[in-house]
């Protein structure tokens, strides 16, 4: 067991997430310093962490994204994003060519007893980009569904990417944009959830 410090506060790990929650936001009752074991390893949450149960074992985590930047002297400089969680069982999401965004949690897409987190990484050019939709099984992340194309003229409309497809199970209804002889349009097709 080790202990997490979050929004100022320290929590030990292995709690369930309402009693992290619960420590967490009882921060400013942060224990005394003389019953902290200094030599504990300690994990920071930043603000804007989300929480699920993305590995389905009905306790809560927090994850939040990290990003690195990497000069190379072959292709310049190279970015990659880490979403890490709160469980350190649970391994970070590697996100290649990212430098920013925020992971959300969609809910439980193909009916597991998990959620699944999606992210739509932040780059410095284009208006198109992926976004991604990660599901935790047997250990390991994998894309629950194609990366899904969409443009900014998508996001403008803020339209969910990707929602449960309420009449059919283990399937999601994915919102994408397709480039047409025309014009950029937006589409919706409902396809199978990895499990
Ligand atoms: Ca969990
Ligand atoms: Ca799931």
């Amino acid at each position: 067991m080790f202990l997490v410090a979050g929004l100022g506060g320290l929590l030990m790990l292995g709690q369930s997430c309402r009693q992290e929650s619960t420590a967490a936001s009882s921060a400013a009752q942060a224990p005394a310093a003389e019953d902290v074991d200094p030599n504990r390893p300690v994990m920071r949450i930043p603000d804007g962490a989300i929480t699920g149960d993305f590995n389905g074992d009905k306790q809560q985590e927090f994850i939040w994204l990290e990003t690195t930047n990497t000069h190379d002297e072959d292709i310049g400089d190279t970015s990659s994003c880490y979403m890490k969680c709160s469980n350190t069982s649970i391994a970070p999401v590697k996100v290649e060519s990212c430098i920013g965004g925020n992971p959300v949690n969609l809910g439980d897409l193909n009916n597991d007893g998990a959620d699944e987190l999606g992210l739509l990484p932040d780059w410095w050019t284009s208006c198109w980009r992926s976004y991604f939709v990660y599901t935790f099984r047997l250990n390991k992340w994998k894309l629950a569904v194609k990366p899904i194309n969409t443009h900014c003229i998508q996001w403008d409309q803020n339209l969910p990417v990707i929602e449960k497809d309420s009449s059919h199970a283990g399937y999601a209804i994915v919102h994408y944009s397709e480039l047409t002889d025309t014009d950029i349009v937006v589409k919706s097709m409902s396809v199978p959830v990895e499990k």
